[in-house]
């Protein structure tokens, strides 16, 4: 294992080869890009707040994939792929168990695909890497169609999401098949929150005191389009980014390292990693050096049986961390820095918060906030399974691989029974952020050590460290079909890996 990475001369943030990352345990994984582009100082820029998409009819959206440019640099213009025209993709609001169908027109150059992150979706729309909508403009349709078996090719698709899930926050984003890293980078990401009646009579803070989060780490050239370490005539990056690509501007909800006025009170902050490699470890930090609670409310799958306090919080790529912050204590006019402890120098710093004034509040952390989690047993499970999540060759190119193989649409990876409650143990080289379509799991143990606290409650990806060793454990319910799983750092993932789960 470590003979492979070395050889290959993989490059981490820290400019070690694998091998020797492996040994000092780094932050990440993954490189990092420069900016050519004048960057702005930070707490400067407001912090925007996603459109909320209109329905077109009740249950029923419509959204385009089209060019767009934006404003995301102070003076500069960023051409993007973006839904909609905007970055990140406007907002769709849903209620538990209410259905909603999407129609997504590709206007771009290439076939797009639709994966909403979490979701419990029914195999058809849950955005299969060759379930390719084509662009309209009808050019480059040769990429990424490689199992004639499962290419639907259209020009418009519906996505059904029948939303019978515990509400929470999910994503929708790009998910071509070897092209899924560069198509999320140029924009190709939107938030999708899931609620219902339940949650609502809880008191937790609400309206303009829940703030969705989306984090995400970009390089600009010099006229402030944005850098991406592509080969021009294959999928992957270039050698020097094989471990991952990363930004060295944090952008949240698509501003960089901006600032928002909140008043003296508790406010809801439901975070997104939505990063193509790069782990934030958040901490909130007072100007006199004083950290706020983090009060974990949710993960992934949504609410946790009881709230977690934590002083810092590690977000892997795809995760999502539903935490309270309570400004009551900070006086008006005070700031409040959300900081990266594994970021440095300007990586450091992620967003601002300034308070504005004193404000009643009604909000509450109830301490009993679900109590419909699923409590598997380990001897529920009618089996386990392991997978080594590695470096290793694919076509004579570097690849990312799980046991040992590169993703292949047309074999069978994975095959279990609806219903089957099975545990996974997931053992990795380097970072990888193991997601599983269709089903949440919870997790058991780290390399045979009891669970981290952040690992609590129910979730559909988990963030494997170096050398590690993860349990979970699922019960594969829902919809019988072929999904994914997969390592959600989008470049491993674009460089093989992926693998098929049928549930039959
Ligand atoms: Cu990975």
């Amino acid at each position: 294992m470590l003979g492979i990475g070395g050889a290959l001369g993989l490059v981490t943030a820290t400019g070690l080869s694998t091998a020797a990352a492996l040994a000092r345990h780094p932050s990440m994984t993954g490189a990092q890009l420069r900016s050519a582009a004048p960057l702005p100082p930070p707490f400067q820029v407001p912090l925007p707040i996603p459109p909320v998409l209109r329905p077109v009819a009740p249950g029923r959206y419509e959204i385009t994939q089209r060019e767009a440019s934006a404003e995301i640099l102070p003076g500069l213009r960023t051409p993007l792929w973006t839904y909609e025209g905007t970055f990140p993709g406007p907002t769709i609001e849903s209620r538990r168990g209410h259905p909603v169908t999407v129609t997504h027109r590709n206007e771009l150059s290439v076939p797009t695909v639709v994966h909403l992150h979490g979701g419990r979706t029914p195999a058809d729309s849950d955005g299969y890497p060759t379930d390719l909508v084509l662009p309209w403009s009808g050019v480059d349709h040769g990429h990424g169609m490689h199992d004639p078996r499962a290419v639907v090719t259209e020009l418009t698709r519906d996505y059904t999401f029948p939303l019978d899930q515990r509400p929470t926050l999910l994503w929708y984003h790009d998910h071509r098949m070897d092209y899924t890293a560069p198509a999320i980078w140029r924009g190709l990401a939107g938030l999708h929150i899931v609620r219902d009646d339940a949650e609502e009579s809880l008191g937790l803070p609400a309206g303009p005191r829940e703030l969705p989060l989306m984090i995400a780490d970009r390089a600009f050239a010099a006229d402030g389009s944005l850098i991406y370490p592509a080969l021009p005539d294959r999928p992957g990056v270039t050698e020097e980014y094989l471990a991952g690509v990363l930004g060295d501007v944090i952008l949240v909800n698509g501003a960089p390292w901006p600032v928002h006025e909140v008043d003296a009170a508790r406010y809801r902050l439901r975070l997104l990693n939505a990063s193509n490699a790069r782990h934030y470890e958040l901490e909130a930090v007072t100007d006199d050096g004083r950290r706020l609670d983090l009060v974990q409310i949710g993960a992934d799958q949504g609410l946790l049986a009881a709230p977690v306090t934590h002083a810092t919080l590690p977000v892997a790529p795809a995760e999502r961390y539903d935490v309270i912050v309570d400004f009551a204590g900070v006086p008006v006019g005070g700031r409040v820095r959300i900081l990266n402890r594994l970021g440095a120098g300007r990586t450091r710093e992620v967003m601002a918060f300034r308070v504005a004034r004193r404000a009643a509040d009604d909000s509450r952390i109830p301490g009993v906030l679900s109590a419909d989690l699923p409590v598997w047993q380990r001897s529920d499970a009618v089996r386990v399974r392991e997978f080594a999540f590695r470096a290793g060759r694919m076509h004579g190119h570097h690849g990312w691989l799980i046991g040992g193989l590169p993703f292949d649409p047309a074999r069978s990876d994975v095959v279990t029974g609806l219903g089957d409650v099975e545990v996974w143990r997931l053992v990795a080289d380097v970072h990888h952020p193991i997601h599983l379509h269709l089903a949440g799991f919870r997790v058991l143990s780290r390399s045979g050590r009891p669970p981290l606290p952040h690992d609590v409650g129910l979730k559909d990806t988990v963030s494997l460290r170096p050398g590690e060793s993860v349990e979970i454990i699922t019960r594969f319910d829902g919809y019988r079909g072929r999904y994914l799983f997969h390592c959600h750092n989008a470049e491993h993932e674009d460089m093989g890996m992926m693998a098929n789960l049928e549930i039959i």
